[in-house]
């Protein structure tokens, strides 16, 4: 069956909208942020469920991508692979699977199980899990004209909140000189990525920053969405400033602040150096242009953080590639080399690993907008 690659794009523009909605209403309401943060220990450790529900706003967030997907096309449903597990399991072995139901009233009574019973919190959130969201893609239908897709053929990588770290934290970030928030909720994203199973390259992105800005005068957060699309030879996306004429005198690098010290130092005699949290968030820096590159050089990011923004670099002719791959190869003048070395979401990196650990991206990654980069950053691990 094919599809409108537009549609798809509406669809997940949208649901990443709902699953934004969820992230700032669970961040403004005292009692759900209450059993988000709690840190209970010993005899007030709520023995009903081990995980603790930090959790819970991963999961809702995923499913309710999945069941927006599904809903709309059905045939995608064994093909959607989030970065949570969405079964609960309890103390006592009991466990609970939490899936958007047919209607808002059994959402809400399956939410409240997980919820400790607390059904305000609950109806809250299956409100938001049923409400119908339409967000002004703002694309020109004729830079897509009929673009279509085998659904047979797509897979889509969910991460529901990248930086979940820094959603717990709940800071307000600062906004450096280039634009970049090294931590706070600035950092936060949902990321939605389409690949092709025959070739694992990204097909389609979307990624929304829940909290982007803060309107004082409103006392709330602004979401921001971008979104890419590269099928065939068709690249368009969300990003409408045009790159700099000139580049910068010393390329802005983003790094992790965990990056090894040898690797920062080798960038610092040359570059100037970022650090700001979140793989999504750095990812979108570099599409932002706010960056020339984030550079990992550490496996500790997986296919649901990369898909999505990867998606979009490919569409404004960058991409994404392992920073192994990079130290490894003589780029030499070679386009189709630079198009091998994509990062590949159909396959494990490390089929012999279990759990999280087998949807790494192994040997780091290296995020850049044009292969004039690319080969700049070469040069200096060269
Ligand atoms: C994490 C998150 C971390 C990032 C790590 C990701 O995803 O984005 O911030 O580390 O690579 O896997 P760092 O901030 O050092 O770049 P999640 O928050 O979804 O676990
Ligand atoms: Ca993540």
């Amino acid at each position: 069956m094919k599809v409108d690659v537009a549609e798809v794009l509406q669809l997940l523009v949208n649901t990443a909208e709902k699953g934004a909605n969820v992230a700032r209403i669970i961040r403004s309401d005292a009692d759900l942020l209450n059993l988000l943060v709690e840190e209970k220990t010993g005899n007030s450790k709520n023995q009903r469920f081990v995980q603790d529900f930090k959790t819970l706003a991963d999961v809702l967030v995923q499913e309710i991508v999945r069941h927006d997907l599904t809903e709309k096309i059905p045939d995608i449903k064994g093909s959607i692979y989030g970065e949570e597990s969405n079964t609960f399991t309890n103390a006592v072995g009991e466990s609970i699977t939490v899936e958007i139901q047919t209607t808002k009233q059994q959402t809400t009574d399956l939410l409240s199980k997980v919820l400790d019973g607390n059904e305000r919190a609950a109806d809250l959130l299956a409100r938001e899990a049923h409400e119908s969201v339409a967000v002004t893609v703002g694309i020109e239908p004729e830079k897509l004209g009929c673009l279509e897709v085998n659904v047979e053929d797509i897979g889509v990588w969910i991460d529901p909140i990248d930086s979940t770290a820094q959603y717990i934290g709940g800071l307000q970030g600062t906004v450096d000189d280039n634009g970049i928030a090294p931590e706070g909720l600035q950092c936060v994203v949902v990321i939605i990525g389409v690949y092709d199973k025959q070739t694992g390259i990204p097909l389609i992105g979307v990624t929304n920053q829940p909290f982007c800005t803060y309107d004082h005068q409103d006392k709330r957060w602004i979401g921001e969405t971008m979104w890419g699309i590269c099928v065939g030879e068709t690249r368009v996306s969300s990003l409408t400033k045009p790159p700099p004429d000139e580049p910068r005198q010393k390329p802005v690098i983003l790094m992790s602040t965990s990056e090894c010290e040898d690797i920062q130092n080798t960038f610092r005699k040359t570059c100037s150096l970022h650090y700001a949290a979140g793989a999504g968030y750095k990812l979108l820096c570099a599409i932002q242009g706010l960056a020339d590159s984030y550079i990992l050089s550490k496996s500790s990011t997986f296919k649901w953080d990369a898909c999505g923004p990867h998606a979009i670099l490919l569409s404004l002719g960058g991409g994404l590639i392992s920073f192994k791959s990079l130290q490894d190869t003589d780029l030499q003048d070679s386009e189709s080399l630079v198009r091998d070395l994509q990062i590949r979401y159909d396959k494990s990196d490390h089929p012999g690993a279990t759990g999280a650990n087998q949807w790494c991206n192994e040997g780091g990654i290296v995020a850049y907008t044009s292969t004039a980069m690319l080969k700049t950053i070469k040069d200096i691990i060269a």
